[in-house]
């Protein structure tokens, strides 16, 4: 062979090498610095303890990655309701979702065990659970679903209200409509009082009220005076039949495009949001019952809740049965 021929392929050789490094090279710099925006939605307005508690996730993630992961929240359902963000989230439109595990049990079973009628005997016994070996075990199923829980927030007691009348007992229920959100339980569960509900997206709920297309709808104090239900539907029952957490689903989609590595510090920022969140909770439950008070809504909080758990025995014969397990385990966690 020639010599210039030699010179030749050695230095086509060198090119090709010092191409394939510079593109190498290239890329993992692109990939060192790549900035991870997650996208994060909740129906709630920005300054709701759940939403709060998003956003110091971000901070968090923030200050840990001198900015590389940030969190992007949409608040106030602009990403839909959470029907609608649910789906979004399984195919990773949406990275970040907070939303009831209430909707949630509609899509992994395991979570209908929290929407049971009075299933946790108090907030005490509800953060045993949720954030015990059970609550571990179904944030892990929700991944059939297309997601990951990382995190459990507080969401308080739902109890109803109605533009109608106080509700003393639960004869006053009878032949009232009341609003519920997406899943059968709930809807068996009013049935069960004697009163009629119908499933709604909770941001038609307000024009619902004031129009007397429903009579009432349930929810915790936070809910029912951010979402303004407060100055339509005057009187709130404390009868408690529900306390439906909330959870923070991390989207498949996001986790496999994403490093171990930052998956966890996502992890791990959702863990310290759990304690600040539940702090705001505690704050907002009671800014809000003095709000309503305010307003001149009636709070009935002597109410005798026997005889409405007892009404929650066909509720339990028709949807308990699969959920026998975790329910026994729920009851035993003291
Ligand atoms: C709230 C809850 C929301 C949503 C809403 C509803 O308490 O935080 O995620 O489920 O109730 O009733 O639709």
């Amino acid at each position: 062979m020639k010599r210039t021929n030699i010179k030749l392929i050695l230095n086509l050789v060198l090119s090709i090498f010092l191409a394939v490094s510079m593109i190498f090279g290239f890329t993992n710099s692109v990939i060192a610095k790549k900035k991870i925006v997650l996208k994060a939605g909740d129906v709630h307005p920005m300054d709701y303890p759940t939403v709060q508690g998003m956003v110091r996730m971000g901070e968090l993630l923030s200050d840990w990655t001198d900015g590389r992961i940030t969190i992007q929240v949409y608040p106030s359902m602009q990403l839909g309701a959470e029907k609608e963000m649910l789906e979004q989230t399984q195919f990773g439109a949406i990275d970040l979702l907070r939303v009831s595990t209430g909707p949630l049990g509609t899509i992994v079973p395991e979570f209908n065990a929290f929407s049971l009628p009075y299933i946790f005997r108090n907030a005490d016994h509800m953060h045993k659970v949720v954030d015990g070996p059970i609550g571990q075990e179904l944030a892990e199923k929700a991944k059939k679903g297309g997601f990951i829980g990382i995190g459990y927030y507080d969401s308080g007691f739902r109890s109803f209200y109605n533009t109608r009348r106080p509700i003393r007992s639960m004869k006053d229920l009878k032949g009232l409509k009341f609003r519920v959100m997406g899943n059968p339980i709930f809807v068996d569960m009013v049935a069960a009082l004697g009163a009629s509900a119908t499933p709604m997206a909770y941001n038609e709920v307000y024009t619902s009220l004031a129009t007397g297309v429903i009579d009432g709808a349930e929810n915790n104090y936070p809910s029912y005076t951010s979402s303004g239900h407060y100055e339509k539907a005057k009187y709130y029952t404390q009868d408690q039949h529900l306390s439906v957490p909330e959870i923070l689903l991390l989207s498949n989609k996001t986790v496999e495009k994403l490093s171990k590595a930052d998956v966890a510090l996502i992890k791990y920022a959702a863990s310290l949001s759990v304690p600040y969140q539940r702090e705001l909770w505690a704050a907002r439950a009671k800014a809000s019952i003095e709000k309503a008070k305010a307003a001149g809504c009636e709070i009935i909080t002597d109410i005798d809740k026997t005889p409405f758990m007892k009404a929650m025995e066909p509720v339990y014969a028709k949807h308990a049965k699969p959920l026998a397990g975790i329910i026994k385990r729920i009851q035993a966690v003291k």
